[in-house]
C-alpha cells in the first residue's frame, strides 16, 4: 500500500480522499491555493502546501505545481478528487511519467473517453446499448449529413466529440435547420474545445438521467455497483440524486450493469468509472463515461455498503478486488442533497462567512463537508459547500429522513439552497419517483412565477 498521497483537489473531496487515506493508514498531502490556506481540511493532512493564487487556473489547475509539490513532500500518488485536472489525460500523463502513480484510470483510457465519438464507439462495439446516430463523426458532405438525420428522424442533437457534460450541443428539428446548425456547431466547438468533430443523434425529448457505477482492478477484474437517478438538475449541474433510480426493472439495471462491467473488462479499465445513459420509455442509452470519482459516489456507498474511495486507492496500489459481482448486494434506497452557497431561487452565488452551521443527525444521516461555523466560502470556486445524504430501508422512509435532515440544518450568514430542498422534499413528482431531466426547470418556472405573484 502507499505510504502517502497527494490530494489534487479542495473543498468536501479533499476532505473525502483525506478520511479515506486515513483509514488505510497513508500520510496525506493536501495542496491548496491561496484563497483555502484556513481551510481545515488543509491542516488535517499530515502535510501542505500552497501551490498558487486563488484563480483554479494557477493553482487547482497549475500542472507544474502540483507535480512539484508532490516531489517535494516525496508523495506516491495523486487522487484527483472530481472536477479540475480529475479527467485530463495530459496531466495523468505527466503524473505517470514523473514517477508517480495517478488514482484513476490510464492516461489512455481517459483520452479515449474525453472523445465522445470515440467513447460511444468503443462502447458500441463492447456491446453497451448507444443512442441511434451517426457512425462516428459527421462527413464533411452536406447530402451525407442531410441522409444521415433522414435515416435518424427528426428531432436530431449535434453533438461535439470535445464537448460532455452539456457543452457543445444543438437541437435540430427541421431538415431546413440542419446544416446551419452542424456548421455552427462545429465553429463553436472548435473555439471551444480546439476540435470541430460534431456526431449526430437521435434527440430523446423527455429522458431520464440514469448512470452505472463501475469498478475494475488492474488484474482483469471488473464489477458494478448498481445505479443512480440524477435526472434533478438544472443547467446541467445535479441537484438530487439517488440509489436505486426508482420505478425500474432491477433485472434490466442488472443486465445493463452487466454490459458496462464487461466492456470495462474489454478495455483494461482502472478504478472507478460512471457509464451515463439516457433511459427512455423503458430503454436505456449510453451517452457518455465519466472516468473519475463522482459528486454522487455517496448514494452508491450508501446502498452498498463499499467505500468508493479506499476501493480507488486500493485498486491504484494493485490490490485485486475483493468482492465479485454475486458479493454486491444493495440494501434500501439512498437519496443526495447537494448544498450550494447560492440563492434556493434565483441561483445567484453566495460565498462569505458561514456565521453558524448546524448540520443534522441521526440513523442514516451523513453530512459529507469541509465547512463549519466561521468558514468563509471563497467566491473563486464552485458553489457546493457540502452533501446530506440520507439512507433508509425504503424510498419513503430515505424520503422522511431527508426532510427531517432538512428541517434540523441551520446555516447562517450565507444564502444556501436548503430552501428549495425543503420544498423539493413534498414535490408530487418526486415522490412518485417520475421525473425527467427537464422537470427542475419546468417546475422553477412555476415557482419562480409563484413567488413573483405573475404565474
Ligand atoms: C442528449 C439529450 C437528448 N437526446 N442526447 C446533456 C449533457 C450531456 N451529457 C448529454 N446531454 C443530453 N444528451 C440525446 N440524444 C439530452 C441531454 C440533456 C441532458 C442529459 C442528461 C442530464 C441533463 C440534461 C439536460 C439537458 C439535455
Amino acid at each position: 500500500m502507499f505510504e502517502k498521497i497527494l490530494i489534487a483537489n479542495r473543498g468536501e473531496i479533499a476532505l473525502r480522499v483525506l478520511r479515506a487515506c486515513r483509514e488505510l493508514g497513508i500520510k496525506t498531502v493536501a495542496v491548496h491555493s491561496e484563497a483555502d490556506t484556513e481551510a481545515k481540511y488543509v491542516k488535517l493532512a499530515d502535510e501542505s502546501v500552497c501551490i498558487g493564487p486563488a484563480s483554479s487556473t494557477q493553482s487547482y489547475l497549475n500542472i507544474p505545481a502540483i507535480i512539484s509539490a508532490a516531489e517535494v513532500t516525496d508523495a506516491e500518488a495523486i487522487h484527483p478528487g472530481y472536477g479540475f485536472l480529475s479527467e485530463n489525460a495530459d496531466f495523468a500523463e505527466r503524473v505517470e511519467q514523473s514517477g508517480f502513480v495517478f488514482i484513476g484510470p490510464r492516461p489512455e483510457t481517459i483520452r479515449l473517453m474525453g472523445d465522445k465519438v470515440s467513447a460511444k464507439n468503443t462502447m458500441k462495439t463492447a456491446g453497451v446499448p448507444c443512442v441511434p446516430g451517426s457512425d462516428g463523426a459527421l462527413p464533411d458532405d452536406s447530402r451525407e449529413v442531410i441522409k444521415i438525420a433522414r435515416s435518424i428522424g427528426y428531432p436530431v442533437i449535434i453533438k461535439a466529440a470535445g464537448g460532455g457534460g452539456g457543452r457543445g450541443m444543438r437541437v435540430v428539428h427541421t431538415e431546413a435547420a440542419l446544416l446551419n446548425a452542424v456548421s455552427m456547431t462545429r465553429t463553436e466547438a472548435q473555439a471551444a474545445f480546439g476540435n470541430a468533430t460534431v456526431y449526430m443523434e437521435k434527440f430523446l425529448e423527455n429522458p431520464r438521467h440514469i448512470e452505472i457505477q463501475v469498478m475494475a482492478d488492474q488484474h482483469g477484474h471488473a464489477i458494478h455497483l448498481g445505479d443512480r437517478d440524477c435526472s434533478m438538475q438544472r443547467r446541467h449541474q445535479k441537484v438530487i440524486e439517488e440509489a436505486p433510480a426508482p420505478g425500474i426493472d432491477r433485472k434490466l439495471i442488472a443486465s445493463i450493469g452487466e454490459r458496462c462491467a464487461k466492456a470495462c473488462r474489454k478495455i483494461g479499465y482502472r478504478g472507478a468509472g460512471t457509464f451515463e445513459f439516457l433511459y427512455e420509455n423503458g430503454e436505456f442509452y449510453f451517452i457518455e463515461m465519466n472516468t473519475r470519482v463522482q459528486v454522487e459516489h455517496t448514494v452508491t456507498e450508501f446502498v452498498t455498503g463499499i467505500d468508493i474511495v479506499q476501493t480507488q486507492i486500493r485498486v491504484a496500489a494493485g490490490d485485486k478486488l475483493r468482492l465479485s459481482q454475486r458479493d454486491i448486494v444493495t440494501r434500501g434506497h439512498a437519496i443526495e442533497c447537494r448544498i450550494n452557497a447560492e440563492d434556493p431561487f434565483k441561483f445567484t452565488p453566495s460565498p462569505g462567512l458561514i456565521t453558524n452551521w448546524h448540520a443534522p443527525g441521526g440513523p442514516g444521516v451523513r453530512v459529507d463537508s469541509h465547512v463549519y461555523s466561521g468558514y468563509r466560502v471563497p467566491s473563486h470556486y464552485d458553489s457546493m459547500i457540502g452533501k446530506l445524504i440520507v439512507h433508509g430501508d425504503t424510498r419513503e422512509q430515505a424520503i422522511r429522513r431527508m426532510r427531517i435532515a432538512l428541517s434540523e440544518m441551520d446555516v447562517a450568514g450565507i444564502k444556501t439552497n436548503i430552501p428549495l430542498h425543503r420544498e423539493l422534499m413534498l414535490d408530487t413528482c418526486f415522490i412518485e419517483g417520475k421525473v425527467s431531466i427537464h422537470y427542475l426547470e419546468e417546475r422553477l418556472d412555476d415557482l419562480i412565477g409563484v413567488k413573483s405573484g405573475k404565474q
